[in-house]
């Protein structure tokens, strides 16, 4: 019995430059979650790896490099990824799914791309599959495969995450081919969610849309039973928690001490997209500053953002807003000596990741939607015996765990400034006590114990769902 992890990235990526082959380590995040299962189970991993290539030679070495560590590349060719990828997961589930809905196109030819990807992932399953192995399978790309898997091997049992929201039955409607989604998803035993009301959503649509009687969480396809429950991702909260005791760390966040003395250090952390509400962000904090002239001089934005699906259209043109409108603040108030916005367009490593949340006053994390949104729970972690404050959006999943942080509309240009102002007057106690509170909860749901829960129950709702269909 194997379990199997599909999802759409590998987490190795192989690079070609000038016809030298490279790796690189991807996805963090659920690879330590998995990481745990290793111990338990013969585990194998299903992804694109990240190169297209048709060089016979050049995928030989690739599948000799993956299958040496359980990892199995499925192949595509250029035309039907970027359907399927920058077509319609990326321009049509990922802005409606996160309520972006006038940025969601509907193409057809994107929405073939989408089938014959996820049957590519099912065609390089079956090589390696039998009745008794668990397939876990990740995130809006692959929301066809549990049905396909289910046709080919019948009482295997299935498992789906879903990364992002599910939304409202009132945005979900709006996809043309939203049946074929849910029938899709419809063939895993379990489907998990970050919270519970994506998962009340879920279930709604299946309800309406589908016509299947929802009995508490589960409804039946055909004879099977079929689950859906909230299981909130998390951290690995050791690492955070542990990392400011690292000497790399110390001296880094010495280094910030020194160049921002006497000044308040605001961060965020995201990837660049608009879903992020990173413009929101930066107009709360113009606002902060147009109504606290005190404060100016005295504290600075960090902005760490991480370069992401550089290809689509309007991932561009919010990278030259946000350059723009960060540009606009800085001519607005900024000094010979004192920016008020530092912008960073890159990706940073560990030691300067945990050293600039350990030196953050303020986390300020406004997305617009966000399924989870780890960053948040990932400067809490980090906090030990330190103050700060988190000011997160209400719309973040993250918001229904950390109740402790100020939550904000980042619609409310106003309300962001108003939480900058009373994190900024809190006392170090309530800081504390704040803080305290939050790392309880993040250290209950740490990312090993998120995905041994899943597995949990994804065992024993498959053994369920098996009696049902011999009953
Ligand atoms: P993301 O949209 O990528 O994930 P998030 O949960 O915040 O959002 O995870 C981002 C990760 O990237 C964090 O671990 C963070 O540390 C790292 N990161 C971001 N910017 C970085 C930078 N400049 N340098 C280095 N590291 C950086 C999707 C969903 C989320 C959901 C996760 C997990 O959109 O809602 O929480 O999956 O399910």
């Amino acid at each position: 019995m194997k379990l199997q992890i599909v999802s759409n990235r590998l987490p190795i990526e192989i690079k070609k430059n000038k016809d030298k082959l490279s790796t690189k380590q991807t996805s963090g995040g659920l690879a330590t979650g998995l990481s745990g299962l290793r111990q338990a189970y013969d585990m194998v991993w299903t992804g694109w790896p990240g190169i297209h290539t048709s060089i016979a030679e050049e995928r030989a070495k690739i599948e000799g490099f993956m299958a040496k560590r359980n990892l199995f590349p499925v192949w595509f060719s250029q035309k039907v990824y970027k359907g399927f990828y920058n077509g319609f997961s990326n321009k049509t589930l990922w802005p409606l799914f996160h309520y972006f809905c006038q940025y969601a196109q509907f193409d057809d030819g994107h929405w073939q791309s989408y089938i014959k990807a996820n049957q590519a992932f099912c065609q390089r399953l079956l090589e390696n599959a039998d009745e008794e192995d668990i397939f876990w399978i990740h995130d809006y790309h692959l929301m066809l495969l549990p049905q396909m898997i289910r046709e080919k091997l019948p009482h295997v049992k299935i498992g789906f995450f879903l990364h992002i929201p599910f939304p409202h039955f009132e945005v979900f409607r709006l996809l043309p081919r939203r049946k074929e989604i849910l029938k899709g998803l419809a063939g895993a035993d379990l489907i998990g969610f970050h919270t519970q009301q994506y998962t009340d959503y879920f279930l709604h649509c299946v309800g309406q849309m589908l016509g299947y009687n929802i009995d508490g969480g589960n409804f039946a396809d055909k004879e099977r039973t079929v689950k859906a429950r909230s299981f909130p991702m998390g951290i690995d909260y050791k690492k955070f928690s542990e990392c400011a005791n690292e000497a790399d760390v110390i001296a880094k966040v010495k280094e910030y001490q020194k160049e921002y003395k006497g000044k308040k250090i605001i961060l965020s952390v995201d990837r660049l997209d608009y879903s992020k509400g990173i413009i929101q962000r930066l107009k709360g904090f113009d606002r902060f500053l147009e109504k606290n002239p005190a404060h100016r001089k005295k504290i600075t934005l960090l902005e760490l953002i991480v370069p992401s699906r550089v290809g689509v259209p309007q991932y561009q043109r919010l990278k030259k807003e946000i350059d723009e409108f960060s540009g606009k603040i800085n001519g607005k108030y900024g000094t010979p000596f004192w920016m008020p916005v530092r912008y960073f367009y890159r990706s940073v490593d560990f030691t300067i990741l945990c050293a600039l949340y350990y030196s953050a006053d303020i986390a300020l994390i406004t997305p617009r939607r966000d399924g989870m949104n780890l960053v948040a729970k990932e400067y809490v972690a980090v906090h030990q015996n330190r103050p700060g404050v988190l000011i997160l959006s209400e719309f973040a999943g993250a918001a229904q765990q950390l109740r402790e942080s100020i939550i904000v509309n980042p619609n409310d240009i106003n309300e962001i400034a108003q939480a900058i102002e009373t994190a900024l007057n809190m006392s170090v106690e309530e800081q504390e006590a704040r803080m305290e509170a939050m790392q309880a909860v993040v250290r209950k749901t740490d990312v090993k114990q998120w995905a041994e829960e899943f597995i949990d129950q994804l065992r024993i709702s498959a053994v369920q769902a098996e009696s049902t269909l011999h009953s």
